[in-house]
């Protein structure tokens, strides 16, 4: 492998500090008749699931400084490059004190509304055909603004994407981990009155001192009432094998974000391999708030049949929505074209679609790769 150094990622935000090269490779590494393959193009186009994104995460400089202007709200910042200055952070508690206040900015269904339309057109034009992406009601509700507000807007932006952009999308509601186990239970009660527009319930923010365990009883009362499990388990956190364990064994969650900490216990890979658990890794983000993209940790999980994602976390503060993450990866870990076209297959196959429509958007990426010579 490379040296680590050269998966370093500039972790102050600045975009024009991580190109993605363009790369021509051999369609595969175990047939010599592929007509070669440019990797860039081939990733830019291709159909793709993203199952691990947070709407408050997709905020931008602009549209920061647009909401503050629309609702009168008086922020530090009156520029672009000011906001983005304020995107200095190399761990998950630096970047979570950035992250929270920038979301005052957001008061209105409207704001909701744009906040992920625009995510919504932005990952349509990356080839996204799906979406599952993550809400926090809490860090709303927390300065009062109302749970009915934040997921009108977000239904609201879903529906118009639908049938403007041809993208389909749920939303995961997460609780947020550091606040206290009633605040999340009395969330999910709230949450019933909009059961049909939540697909499932995840667990984000800090995890130091907050294992899944904290949630057991909150995502076993989810469970009941019909919605499906993740949670996070952020790269290289105290107790992180011990977590991971609890999310399999003791929550029984159908996905995992990030989780790549599990190559340190074999016994917990083969259960994830075996009972198909995904993984929604975001190799960009990991390079901010530890020292690499854990490219090796990765790759040997999907090269040993598990079900890896890629995928952004929170693309406006990290720089690289999913195809920049695809990309990133591919480079540094100088994957071929058919493991570019195992993640994309792995995002269909690890998301919450119904398999008809799962099945759908499968055969559309056979196609694709096969137009591009790609098996
Ligand atoms: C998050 Cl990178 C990350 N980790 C945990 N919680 C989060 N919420 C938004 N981004
Ligand atoms: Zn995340």
């Amino acid at each position: 492998m490379p040296a680590l150094c050269e998966q370093h990622v500039a972790r102050r935000f600045d975009p024009a500090s991580r190109p993605v090269p363009r790369r021509t490779i051999r369609a595969m590494t175990t047939h010599d008749t592929a007509s070669d393959v440019d990797l860039a193009a081939f990733i830019a186009g291709l159909p793709k699931c993203e199952l691990h994104v947070h709407l408050e995460g997709t905020l931008s400089p602009s549209l920061k400084l647009a909401l503050a202007n629309r609702n009168g709200i008086s922020i530090a910042e009156t520029t672009v490059a000011e906001v983005e200055a304020t995107y200095q952070f190399d761990s998950l508690t630096s970047f979570l004190a950035v992250y929270y206040p920038a979301m005052n900015v957001l008061v209105t269904v409207d704001d909701f509304r744009d906040l992920a339309y625009a995510y919504l057109t932005k990952a349509a034009s990356q080839g996204v055909r799906h979406v599952e992406m993550f809400f926090d009601p809490q860090a709303h509700t927390g300065r009062g603004v109302s749970f009915h507000t934040v997921i009108s807007g977000y239904r609201r932006a879903i529906v118009e994407a639908r049938a403007q952009l041809g993208i389909s999308a749920e939303l995961i509601m997460c609780f947020l981990r550091d606040l206290s186990a009633e605040f999340a239970m009395a969330t999910l009660m709230e949450s019933l009155h909009y059961r049909d527009w939540i697909i499932g319930v995840g667990l984000d923010s800090d995890e130091r001192g907050n294992p899944p365990s904290k949630f057991a009883a909150v995502f076993a009362r989810a469970r009941a009432e019909g919605y499906l499990l993740t949670m996070h388990c952020d790269i290289d956190q105290i107790g992180s094998i011990e977590h991971i364990r609890q999310v399999i064994e003791e929550i029984g969650v159908d996905r995992i974000d990030h989780g790549t900490n599990i190559v340190e216990n074999p016994a917990l890979v083969e259960v994830v391999k075996q009972r198909g658990i995904g993984l929604t890794c975001c190799p960009v983000s990991n390079s901010f708030v530890t020292s690499d993209m854990k490219a090796d940790e990765i790759v040997q999980l999907l090269r040993h049949g598990v079900k890896v994602t890629i995928n952004s976390d929170d693309p406006a503060y990290f720089g690289g929505y999913v195809t920049e993450n695809y990309s990133s990866l591919a480079t540094f870990a100088r994957l071929s074209a058919s493991e570019v076209l195992l993640l994309a297959r792995n995002s269909f196959n690890a998301s919450w679609l119904p398999a008809r429509a799962r099945d759908n958007y499968l055969t559309e990426l056979d196609d694709y790769a096969a137009q591009h010579g790609v098996r």
